[in-house]
């Protein structure tokens, strides 16, 4: 029997609830003195269908007194340490951020910034088109691509999965700017702009070049193959331009939308630069259909497939009409047809982008999409927060996930439903406030410990912390501990990867699909897409203390 809760720990008020799979007595212990602080009786949790277990809930919600803490059962198990206290998810806040400076390409990570984590510049040569890469053109054109941030454990970088870590953290910045204050200690820190917006920036800058002369924006930009596990510095293969993609054109139109109005205050060049970049791509979107990727024959970079652009084109719709109401009456027109369609409206990962326009339309102080629209989307958003509500009462975990969304990435399914609760929370006038407060941080509770194998999934946080990223820097760099603060992809219930599939028997609950191997790409990566949610649920967390 484990003893699965946040091992990273609590605030003093609110739900604090650890789950075990025996019924049991138990006592709150504290650390410094081995006082017992509270002692009770575990209830049932019941059958939980995505673990397998039977569970019992260890509730210790009356505990209120910050300090260092943890449970002890009566037959003297022991839970890791946790803390109680208002200041606890501050620094993993921080260090989800952190990351993001640690994934910069083309530019040397100094010891000032990076302390041991250092690497020279990487990918620094000129990118060519994937068609002559194919044909084999003598003297291509070539292209200067330098900048932004490596994807993941890969060195690749897309224009899908970069937009939508970019909206998760300037839509967290603009919604929780109080919990943005303190320095990243990145090389633009103390200047005029939160470091936030510095480290966005980064991207920002990157993702414009990714921009073709009609509008049009590529997909990606990779080698033709994964590199080795090598440092940055040392991957010398050839980058290439991958053709247009609808998706990531409309991602595009929409964060250098949401990007004009945040940069606004801080730097009005670059906000009208991010304007008539996203008019340009609107344009382009507009004049053509549908267009989808896929990688050419024996290439295995991201594909970052996706079937449907209308989510991303709603997207793209909700915030030029908000940032650039006036310009153009087909931003309405269109956020009209796609909000009043069938198409869904929560979900905020990198294929289904569509609860972005929650983000843009909902917190609008001037209302631009009208009571209408407005009203139907926060119908739908209600209607999907209270399925995660029963989804959570149904599950011996507390979390809104049914079984089957234990895919590849699961942590970022987790990240993005705490997200829906959160708007549900801040939106919801009623008694249900706290409701979907306290539900949105089961999942962050899930990340950090609460879940059957009871690992913490963000590095260095928790006793029980996962430690072999499945990330090309920290199996390359010869230091034994991985950054502090990467998400791990999570436990996926098909995996594919070789280390995976070895050591994972068939038949294996979903939640428990997951290995801490360096090689378990599909269980084991991290992303700059799986860490910005988690930033946008820690702003909002820390800001209920
Ligand atoms: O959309 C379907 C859904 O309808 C279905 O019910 C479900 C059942 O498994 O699958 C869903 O598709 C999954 C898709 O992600 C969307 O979640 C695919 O099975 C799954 O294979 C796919 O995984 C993606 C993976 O690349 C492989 O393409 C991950 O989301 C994505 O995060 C990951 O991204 C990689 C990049 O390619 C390269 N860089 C690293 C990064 C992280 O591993
Ligand atoms: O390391 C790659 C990882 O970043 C990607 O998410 C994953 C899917 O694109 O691919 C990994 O690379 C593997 C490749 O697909 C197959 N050969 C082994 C590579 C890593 O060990
Ligand atoms: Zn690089």
């Amino acid at each position: 029997m484990g003893i699965y809760l946040n091992q990273v720990g609590y605030q003093t008020e609110g739900a604090k609830i650890a789950v075990t799979t025996a019924p049991c007595n138990f006592q709150i212990i504290r650390e410094t003195d081995q006082i017992s602080v509270f002692d009770g009786t575990s209830t049932e949790g019941g059958f939980d269908a995505a673990s397998g277990d039977t569970t019992y809930h260890i509730d210790f919600s009356e505990v209120t007194v910050p300090g260092r803490y943890y449970i002890l059962t009566g037959d003297k198990q022991k839970s890791p340490l946790f803390t109680i206290g208002d200041d606890v998810y501050k620094q993993l806040q921080l260090d989800l951020m952190k990351c993001l400076y640690y994934q910069r390409c083309g530019c040397a990570l100094t010891e000032e910034y990076a302390g041991e984590y250092t690497h020279a510049a990487c990918h620094t040569t000129p990118a060519i088109f994937l068609e002559d890469y194919l044909n084999k053109t003598e003297n291509p054109k070539s292209f200067d691509m330098t900048g932004g941030w490596h994807d993941a454990g890969d060195f690749g970088r897309y224009s899908t999965a970069g937009a939508v870590a970019l909206a998760h953290l300037l839509y967290a910045y603009e919604l929780f700017p109080e919990s943005f204050q303190d320095s990243l200690n990145i090389p633009e820190s103390k200047g005029s702009m939160p470091d936030i917006l510095c480290e966005c920036m980064y991207e920002l800058k990157w993702l414009l070049k990714m921009q073709a002369e009609d509008g049009g924006v590529y997909h990606k930009l990779t080698s033709f193959c994964h590199a080795d596990f090598v440092m940055p510095e040392d991957d010398h293969m050839q980058f290439l331009i991958f053709p247009v993609s609808s998706m990531a054109v409309a991602d595009f139109a929409a964060v250098m939308a949401l990007a004009s109005r945040v940069y606004k205050p801080f730097d009005e060049a670059f906000s009208q630069t991010a304007l008539t970049a996203a008019r340009k791509s609107w344009k382009w979107l507009l004049n053509n259909p549908y267009v989808g990727f896929h990688n050419p024959e024996g290439s295995n970079t991201g594909e970052y497939d996706d079937e449907c652009d209308l989510d991303e084109r709603m997207w793209a719709s909700a915030e030029l009409l908000r940032t650039d109401y006036g310009y153009d009456e087909s931003y309405l027109e269109k956020l009209s047809e796609y909000v009043l369609s069938d198409i869904n409206k929560t979900d905020f990962g990198w294929t289904d982008v569509s609860g972005l326009t929650l983000l843009a339309t909902l917190f609008d102080s001037n209302h631009r999409a009208g009571a209408q629209l407005e009203k139907a989307l926060t119908d739908a958003l209600f209607a999907d927060a209270d399925k995660l509500l029963s989804l959570i009462n149904a599950g011996g975990y507390r979390l809104g996930m049914a079984p089957e969304d234990y895919v590849w990435g699961s942590n970022m399914v987790i990240c993005n439903r705490s997200m829906l609760l959160i708007l549900a929370s801040l939106l919801s006038s009623d008694d249900k406030k706290a409701t979907y407060k306290d539900a949105a941080f089961e999942h962050l509770h899930y990340l950090l410990g609460k879940n059957a194998l009871g690992i913490s999934y963000i590095t260095r946080h928790g006793e029980n912390a996962y430690k072999n990223p499945h990330n090309r820097p920290t199996f390359a760099d010869g230091i034994e501990l991985p950054m502090a603060g990467w998400v791990s992809g999570g436990p996926f219930k098909t995996p594919v990867d070789p280390a995976a599939v070895e050591r994972i028997p068939a038949g294996t609950p979903p939640m428990k699909c997951y290995v801490d191997h360096v090689d378990s790409y599909s269980t084991n990566e991290i992303t700059i897409y799986w860490n910005s949610p988690a930033v946008f649920m820690t702003a909002f967390f820390d800001l209920q203390k």
